[in-house]
């Protein structure tokens, strides 16, 4: 596993020299991987945009499709599978001799219509598996981590009421795990979620961790999305997510990193709901048009410094931090959950600048880390 070689690798801490350190990836290359999204069906980054794949192999060593791996684009029709978007991604990654990860396997978002059609439940396990299966195969050799399942619970612990409990019972995290793992048992298996730093929700992370391995399953991660704010959640919470998770023996790993700064009408959830949709053009919801104000970059930038110094403390426990998109003009925070908003939640600005928050990290003095 990458973690046990980069966690071999600093057992010389803190040689490295903070100022001479240009890329994200070169900052931190012995304490974790740095990844970052290509963001396919919107914007077709791939085609149109080599700004974006520039800044991605030059400053990432990591990169997860965005959304050309999930159900609704790869397997938009019952017995039609499409790879084309992913299978660029996937060459981009290797050409450029990144850790690529698979999102997603079962999630119950972005699932194409005819799923929930499926009424026969020995026919849908079947699908399910078969899904799985033809996914796994398919980038065998090329995906080094599959998020199996993203988002299976709510925030009081409890199973989210989808398509997959309801068609396959309780159990069915433990059968996904096994059908990734029987189809290449060199893959790296994660569960990923949201929210995490609620204590109930996390119990129920941890839940899911333990169970698969105390029947023998394998799981090799989990990942806390991290799709904060500039104040939430607190520098504790996120270090009891990290302690937490980490104590059932699995790495962790911050797989959607991004700070908003513009108000949500919600609890960060992380899904679009088309009741906000009153709220578009509203410019109390979308405060900063015409650009991002001083004071606002400089919480931004101190925010991020925190957070990492944080992630570099606790690196023994962390394999992975990855960055939800590049740059902020292409981030989900512009159209979720109000449409046409302007956020600035990354570390490279709409012109794909550098921003100070990606100087500040890079000048973090890691001596001062304890
Ligand atoms: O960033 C993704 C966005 O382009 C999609 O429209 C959206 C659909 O739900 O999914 C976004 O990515 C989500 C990720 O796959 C799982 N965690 C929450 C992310 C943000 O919604």
């Amino acid at each position: 596993m990458k973690r046990i070689l980069i966690s071999l690798f600093i057992s010389i801490p803190f040689l490295a020299c903070s100022q001479e350190k240009e890329t994200l990836k070169e900052k931190f290359e012995d304490y974790f991987l740095i990844g970052a999204t290509i963001n396919q069906e919107d914007y077709q980054i791939i085609d149109k945009d080599e700004k974006i794949l520039k800044i991605v192999s030059e400053d990432f060593n990591s990169v997860t499709p965005e959304n050309s791996m999930k159900w609704m684009h790869s397997h938009p029709e019952y017995s039609k599978f499409t790879f084309s978007n992913a299978q660029k991604i996937t060459d981009f990654a290797k050409e450029n001799d990144m850790y690529l990860l698979g999102h997603t396997l079962v999630w119950h978002n972005q699932v194409p219509e005819y799923v929930s059609e499926i009424n026969d439940k020995a026919k849908f396990h079947l699908h399910l598996k078969n899904h799985i299966f033809q996914m796994v195969t398919r980038f065998k050799g090329k995906v080094d981590m599959w998020d199996v399942v993203n988002e299976a619970l709510n925030d009081d612990g409890s199973l989210r009421e989808t398509v997959f409990l309801e068609m396959m019972g309780d159990d069915y995290i433990e059968k996904v795990f096994q059908y990734a793992n029987d189809t290449d048992p060199n893959v790296e298996l994660a569960y990923n979620d949201y929210n995490l730093y609620k204590p109930k929700k996390r119990e129920g992370a941890i839940r899911i961790i333990n169970s698969l391995k105390e029947k023998g399953i394998r799981i090799d991660a989990v990942g806390i999305q991290a799709h904060w704010d500039l104040h939430f959640p607190s520098i504790k919470e996120i270090e009891e997510t990290i302690v937490d998770l980490a104590a059932t023996g699995v790495d962790v790993m911050i797989t959607e990193l991004d700070i908003t700064v513009i108000p949500n009408p919600y609890e960060l959830a992380g899904i679009a709901r088309e009741e906000f949709k009153k709220f578009e053009g509203d410019k109390k919801w979308d405060p900063y048009q015409s650009g991002i104000p001083k004071n606002i970059q400089k919480k931004l930038t101190r925010r991020y410094k925190e957070i990492f110094e944080l992630f570099v403390k606790h690196h023994d426990k962390i394999s992975r931090v990855t960055f939800w998109g590049t740059t902020d003009k292409y981030t989900w925070r512009n159209e979720n959950p109000i449409r046409g908003r302007t956020d600035y939640p990354l570390l490279f600005d709409r012109e794909y600048n550098k921003k100070p928050a990606l100087f500040e990290l890079l000048n973090i003095d890691f001596s001062k880390i304890k």
